[in-house]
C-alpha cells in the first residue's frame, strides 16, 4: 500500500523532508489549490497568483523526477476546500496506509495536521522542516532559562553553527554586527538596483486569467513578475548578488520616495516558498565578500536578516504560539483605517508604503515597521486587525513569520518579548531617513498645528498614554525625560491634535 505526502503551498523544495521519505514507484504526492487557503484571508492577488503557480510548476518538477502526483486546480464550484478535504477525497480513492507531512508554516495548519489521524484512522507522522538551520525544540531550549530573548544572541549561535562569516571559530573582522554602519539616508546615488523580472510563462498566464476571474481581493495583478521556479530564483539571487549586494547594508534603512525596492533582494517570496535553501543564499551573499565583490558590513547585515533575523523570528512564533496571536499589551481597539487598502491617504509616507503594497504585493521592511507599522500602533489600532492585514497584503507572507514580526517588532503588541522597547517614532524618524516629507501635505516640522504631521501628535500621545505601561523601561528613559519637560498647555494641545486625528482618520 502507499503513503500520502500532503505538500503544502509553501513546502516547494525538492529536498522537503516528507519527499525524502517516499518512494517515488508507489507512494502518492497530493497538492491543492484550495478555496479555504486562498480565502482565510483577503491575499493580495498577487500573492495567491504566486503560490498557484509556484505551485503548479512544482508538481510539474516533481512528475518530471518520477513521482506520483496528485494536482488539484482551483474549482471555485468544489467542495473540496480545505487541506482535511483534500486528503479525505484523496483517501475515499486510493488505500493508503500512512500520511507524511513536514512542519506546516501555521499553527492554525499544525492543529489541522495534527487531527488527521483521529479523523482518518491512519498513522499520521510530522517531519520536522529541515529547511531551517534551527527547530522550534532547539529554540525553546535557547530560550528557556533566559528572562528576555535578544535576536542578537540567537544569531551569533547560528553563526557558530553555520560557520557563515567564521574563520577559526571567531567572526571574520573581529565584530559580529556591523549595523550601526547600515543606517544612511539615500540621496539617489548610486543608482537604486532593481530586483529581476520575470515574464510570465504559459503556465504563470493560465493562473492570472483564473485568479483574475475568481479573486476580486485586494491589489493589483497585472504586471506580476515574481520568480515561480527554482531556476528563476537563483537567477534573481545571483542578480541581486552582482548589483544590490554591495550597498545593501549602507541604505537598509533608507525611506526614498521614488523607490520601491532600492537594494533590498525582493528574494522573502523565494525563500519563504522553499524555492530558495536559506544556507545557499547565505553562501552566495558570503562568497561576494571573500571575493571582494561586497563590503563586510553590506554582507554580514544581508546574512544576519536570514540566519539571525527569520530563524528567530521563526523560534518566537512556535514557542509563543497559540496565545501569542491574542495579544493586546496596551488593550487597543481602533479599526484599521480604510485606507490601508486603498492607499488613499495625503500623508505622504504611507501612501507610498501602501500604493507599493499594493502595486507590488511588497513594502520593505522599514517601511512596513517605521510608516504602517508604527502608524498602527501611534493610533491604537487593535492588534488582530493589524495582523490580518499584513498577512493578507505581502506576497511573503505566512502566519510563522508575518505574527511575531507585526506583533512583536511593529506594534509591541506582545509587550516586548523580544524587543527592549516599542519602535515607537514621530515623523522626524521619517524625515531623517528620506525624503517622503518633503513631498506631503502635512508639515513635520510641527506638532500640533491643522498641518502638522499627524506621526508626531500620536507620538507624543502615544507616550503619554502609555506612560504607566512603558516608563519602566530603561530603554524609554530619554524619552519620557522629554515628555516631563512638556508643558501642560502642550500636553492639552497634543492631546486636542490627537483626539482631532483619531475622530477624522479616514479623511487624513
Ligand atoms: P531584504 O531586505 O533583502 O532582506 C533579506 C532577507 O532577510 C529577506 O528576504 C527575509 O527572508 C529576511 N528577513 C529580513 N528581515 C526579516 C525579519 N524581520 N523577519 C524574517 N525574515 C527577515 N518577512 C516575511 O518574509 N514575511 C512577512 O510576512 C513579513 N512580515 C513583516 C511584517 C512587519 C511588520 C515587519 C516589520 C517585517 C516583516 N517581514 C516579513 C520582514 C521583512 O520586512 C521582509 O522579510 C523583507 O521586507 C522582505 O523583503 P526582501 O526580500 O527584499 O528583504
Ligand atoms: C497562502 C496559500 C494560498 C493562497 N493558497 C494555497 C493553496 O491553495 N494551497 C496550499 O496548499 N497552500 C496555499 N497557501 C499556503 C498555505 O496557506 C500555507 O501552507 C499555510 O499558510 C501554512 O504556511
Ligand atoms: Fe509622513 Fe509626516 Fe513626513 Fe508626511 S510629514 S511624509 S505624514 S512623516
Amino acid at each position: 500500500m502507499a503513503r500520502l505526502c500532503l505538500v503544502t503551498g509553501d513546502q516547494l523544495s525538492a529536498e522537503l523532508a516528507s519527499l525524502r521519505a517516499l518512494d517515488r514507484d508507489q507512494d502518492h504526492v497530493l497538492m491543492a489549490e484550495l478555496a479555504d487557503e486562498a480565502t482565510y484571508v483577503q491575499h493580495h492577488r498577487k500573492k495567491t497568483a504566486l503560490i498557484f503557480s509556484a505551485m503548479r510548476h512544482f508538481a510539474r518538477l516533481l512528475e518530471d523526477d518520477g513521482y506520483r502526483v496528485f494536482y488539484r486546480r482551483f474549482d471555485p464550484s468544489s467542495e473540496i476546500r480545505s487541506f482535511t478535504d483534500a486528503v479525505r477525497a484523496h483517501l475515499d480513492e486510493h488505500d493508503i496506509e500512512e500520511i507524511v507531512l513536514t512542519w506546516p508554516g501555521e499553527w492554525r495548519v499544525l492543529d489541522m495536521f495534527e487531527g488527521f489521524e483521529r479523523e482518518f484512522g491512519l498513522p499520521v507522522t510530522v517531519l520536522e522542516d529541515d529547511r531551517f538551520v534551527s527547530t522550534p525544540a532547539e529554540f525553546a531550549e535557547w530560550a528557556e532559562d533566559r528572562k528576555t530573548l535578544r535576536m542578537e544572541f540567537f544569531y551569533r549561535s547560528m553563526r557558530k553553527r553555520t560557520g557563515l562569516l567564521m574563520d577559526d571559530g571567531e567572526p571574520v573582522g573581529e565584530q559580529w554586527n556591523y549595523d550601526q554602519e547600515n543606517r544612511r539616508k539615500w540621496t539617489g546615488e548610486p543608482e537604486a538596483a532593481r530586483p529581476m523580472r520575470f515574464t510570465p510563462d504559459d503556465v504563470t498566464r493560465e493562473v492570472l486569467d483564473t485568479v483574475g476571474e475568481h479573486f476580486d481581493g485586494f491589489g493589483e495583478i497585472d504586471d506580476f513578475d515574481l520568480p515561480v521556479t527554482t531556476g528563476q530564483a537563483r537567477r534573481a539571487l545571483a542578480h541581486f548578488v552582482e548589483h544590490a549586494l554591495p550597498c545593501f547594508g549602507d541604505f537598509q534603512d533608507a525611506l526614498p520616495d521614488d523607490e520601491d525596492w532600492l537594494f533590498h533582494s525582493r528574494l522573502s517570496t523565494s525563500l519563504n516558498l522553499g524555492l530558495l535553501d536559506p544556507i545557499e543564499v547565505c553562501e552566495a551573499a558570503e562568497q561576494a565578500w571573500r571575493d571582494g565583490h561586497a563590503p563586510l558590513n553590506a554582507v554580514e547585515g544581508f546574512i544576519r536578516q536570514i540566519i539571525g533575523w527569520r530563524e528567530f523570528i521563526r523560534g518566537v512564533y512556535w514557542l509563543k504560539m497559540p496565545d501569542y496571536a491574542e495579544e493586546n499589551f496596551f488593550g487597543v481597539d481602533r479599526d484599521l483605517p480604510g485606507w490601508y487598502w486603498t492607499g488613499d491617504t495625503e500623508m505622504r509616507c504611507l501612501h507610498r508604503a501602501i500604493d507599493a503594497t499594493r502595486r507590488n504585493a511588497y513594502a520593505h521592511h522599514i517601511q512596513r515597521l517605521m510608516v504602517t507599522g508604527n502608524f498602527a500602533m501611534l493610533l491604537g489600532v487593535e492588534p488582530r486587525q493589524v495582523a490580518d492585514w499584513y498577512l493578507a497584503v505581502y506576497a511573503d507572507a505566512y502566519e510563522w513569520v508575518e505574527l511575531p514580526n507585526v506583533l512583536g517588532m511593529a506594534i509591541y503588541a506582545d509587550g516586548g518579548s523580544f524587543a527592549s522597547k516599542p519602535y515607537a517614532a514621530s515623523g522626524k524618524y521619517i524625515q531623517r531617513m528620506g525624503d517622503h516629507c518633503a513631498n506631503c501635505r502635512y508639515d513635520v516640522g510641527e506638532r500640533t498645528g491643522e498641518k502638522s504631521c499627524p506621526f508626531n501628535a500620536l507620538y507624543w500621545d502615544f507616550l503619554m498614554r502609555n506612560e504607566d505601561r512603558l516608563s519602566d523601561n530603561g530603554r524609554m528613559t530619554m524619552m519620557y525625560r522629554n515628555v516631563e519637560r512638556l508643558k501642560p498647555a502642550d500636553k492639552a494641545a497634543i492631546t486636542r491634535r490627537a483626539n482631532w486625528i483619531r475622530d477624522h482618520i479616514e479623511t487624513l
